[in-house]
């Protein structure tokens, strides 16, 4: 007779997982399960049984030995398919000069679309492969990815088709998000109409007619495109019936949340200098905040009020951000860090920013994002006896075994 599962998990330590199809908020977000003594069972890539520990019988079983597992971790905000790298650019940015003013002097994104342009597709995929598996080795099992690196017609379909091709190759997931509203090219400088015409009239067409993305971000902040412009662009998206996202109130307080919330975004990025109406209003309209506590970080900027957020019933998410420039770091576990250390995040709470938050910001809750029966098998086993002890021990990468769509990748450098 053949064995019930496919792959069984055997003496789980604790198995922490939230639960549900839909993004969590408030006290919900912090209201996890968590089950000491545990067993899963896979079959067919889905998890078929979740519980206590027992004899299960499977083709392949695995003895946690006592380790933590959680579900596989959803990056729900990256910039991961770009040419070269900013190293060049820190010279600068430690002497003082800021994000903005290295991107005002053509530098900052513009560098990173003209090596994204200069860069073929085959050289992309091959890079992207390996940023992915490294991801992947760190715990993500699924990953958004925007473009914003081509910002021409030819260049931006470009980066989106690496993105269509990473996503066939890859274990993780790959969910694209089309951002040709991520920083005027130089181009244009001298004519911004002309090119969120490019963007509206051109590029969100192309885009649809070849099935490349279901998203659209924009980047709203001071010298790049304004709330004005945003809701234009963005409402253009939601005409074409993307779904909409937005990078708001990163650098300068300039009304981003409230065009978000007005524009029905599912998700807002960044948020570090949101107004407390901007806050309400992102409750009132279920978005979901998109925290990226690393990029805070790198660049010595204040961490986004993730406590008052949550008290005003909107589900916060924990993402990287990770790009060449802003977050150069694509390990989860760091923003997870910082998400306890600085947003003051129970370690339940950041659980859930990381795994069904992030899924339900890429409309993929009902699939990913906790390990319940019927859901997609990806899970993390932890080096780790408890959940606290991967929200502290920063610095090492944590992950033992990675499980995606019910199939073990064990990870050697755990420590
Ligand atoms: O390449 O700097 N913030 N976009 C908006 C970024 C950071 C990515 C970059
Ligand atoms: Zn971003």
């Amino acid at each position: 007779m053949n064995p019930v599962f496919d792959l069984v998990l055997r003496n789980i330590g604790v198995l922490a997982t939230p639960n549900g199809k839909n993004a969590k908020k408030g006290d919900a977000q912090g209201q996890i399960t968590l089950t000491e003594n545990a067993a899963v069972g896979i079959s067919k890539g889905m998890f078929a049984y979740v519980g206590e520990d027992k004899p299960l019988e499977g083709e392949r079983v695995i003895d946690c030995q006592g380790r933590l597992v959680t579900p596989g971790l959803v990056d729900a905000h990256t910039h991961l398919v770009f040419g070269g790298w900013r190293q060049k650019e820190m010279a600068r940015k430690l002497a003082g000069v800021s994000y903005l003013d290295i991107l005002k002097s053509g530098g900052g994104i513009l560098e990173t679309v003209r090596q994204t342009r200069a860069a073929c597709e085959d050289e992309l995929f091959e890079k992207g492969m390996r940023l992915l598996s490294a991801m992947l080795a760190h715990g993500t099992t699924t990953a958004e990815c925007k473009s914003g690196y081509g910002l021409s017609v030819e260049d931006e379909l470009k980066q989106l088709q690496v993105m269509k091709k990473l996503n066939q190759y890859s274990a993780v997931d790959l969910v694209p998000t089309f951002m040709g509203a991520h920083a005027i090219p130089a181009e244009y400088k001298n004519d911004r109409k002309a090119y969120i015409d490019l963007v509206c009239e051109q590029m969100m067409p192309a885009v649809i007619a070849q099935g490349l993305a279901a998203f659209c971000d924009i980047f709203c902040e001071t010298a790049v495109f304004t709330p004005e412009e945003s809701r234009y662009i963005l409402g253009k998206a939601c005409e074409l019936k993307l779904i909409p996202k937005a990078h708001v109130d990163e650098i300068n307080p300039i009304g981003g949340a409230e065009m978000a919330a007005a524009v029905g975004c599912i998700s807002a990025e960044h948020l570090i200098q949101a107004s407390d109406e901007g806050i309400r209003a992102l409750a009132e309209c279920g978005v979901i905040a998109c925290l990226l506590p690393a990029t805070s970080f790198h660049l010595e900027k204040n961490f986004a009020r993730a406590r008052d957020m949550i008290a005003a019933q909107v589900a916060v998410a924990v993402c990287t951000d990770f790009n060449p420039g802003s977050s150069p770091n694509l390990n989860l576990q760091f923003p997870m860090y910082l998400a306890c250390h600085r947003y003051k995040l129970t370690p339940a709470e950041a659980l859930t920013a990381v795994t069904l938050n992030g899924a339900a910001a890429v409309a993929l809750s009902e699939r990913t994002g906790s390990i319940e029966e019927g859901k997609q098998a990806d899970a993390v086993i932890w080096d780790s006896p408890d959940l606290d002890y991967i929200f502290y021990r920063y610095g090492s990468n944590l992950v033992h075994t990675v499980i995606k769509n019910g199939t073990p990748l064990p990870v050697k450098d755990a420590g």
